[in-house]
């Protein structure tokens, strides 16, 4: 049995899991969440009531969020590409930048889009104003932090650029990425020619009509 992933190929946490499901080749199902396959969905909530994506199911068990699949892939398949280092103090730093960039890029990230597809008169301006400072303060303190470094967390691709990856590629749709932040706009160029997340990139083409705030003919 392959573990499977209940997933959308345009969702930015789809991706970070599909980027980990890439680098190492692990075989997997893909399940489709999509409305033209209601019953995939129906499973899908009936697994995870709250109805976030992706999951992964495997062994009978259900592993939600994406940084815990990650996780659970480097104990139960583990490949030749670590995500998760052996050595604990690089393993804590990944797990911080992991963080970073779902709370403070990803979430404000998210929240900006999510408001543009609310009716007109449930629009919430502050919080969009709120989200996109944040992303400003994001950026600008991952400009300093990734000066010098290749990757987000010790010397090799991890869990954190799995984050990185799509939460920087949306973010940039949605809040552009100050020219002057070279650092955090070469780190995305980095991210965007890693194959496993260049494939996920390609894989969500189709989808670039369907973004709220109009994808930008780029990337
Ligand atoms: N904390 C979750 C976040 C997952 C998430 O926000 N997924 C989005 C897609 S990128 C989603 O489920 N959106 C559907 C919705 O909001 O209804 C994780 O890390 O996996």
């Amino acid at each position: 049995m392959r573990p499977v992933l209940y997933a959308h190929p345009f969702s930015s946490y789809c991706q970070k899991a599909l980027i980990a499901l890439y680098e190492n080749d692990t075989p997997f199902e893909f399940m489709m969440l999509a409305p033209d396959h209601p019953d995939v969905y129906s499973e899908f909530a009936a697994r995870w009531p709250i109805r976030r994506f992706p999951i992964l199911v495997d062994r009978g068990r259900t592993i939600m969020e994406a940084s815990i699949i990650i996780e659970y892939l480097s104990v139960h398949y583990p490949g030749p590409v670590r995500l998760i280092p052996d050595d604990a103090e690089t393993a804590l730093e990944v797990r911080m930048l992991d963080r970073f960039f779902d709370n403070y890029i990803s979430t404000p990230q998210q929240r900006v889009v999510f408001d543009a597809i609310r009716p007109a008169d449930a629009r919430d301006p502050y919080g969009v104003e709120e989200a996109r400072e944040m992303l400003d303060r994001a950026y600008g303190w991952l400009d300093r932090y990734m000066e010098g470094r290749q990757w987000a967390a010790g010397d090799d691709f991890s869990l954190a650029d799995c984050a990185a990856a799509p939460s920087l590629f949306y973010a940039d749709w949605t809040h552009p990425i100050d020219p002057s932040f070279d650092n955090v706009r070469g780190y995305r160029r980095r991210l965007l020619e890693r194959p496993s997340f260049a494939r996920a990139v390609d894989e969500a083409r189709p989808y670039r009509p369907f973004f709220p705030l109009g994808a930008p003919d780029r990337d």
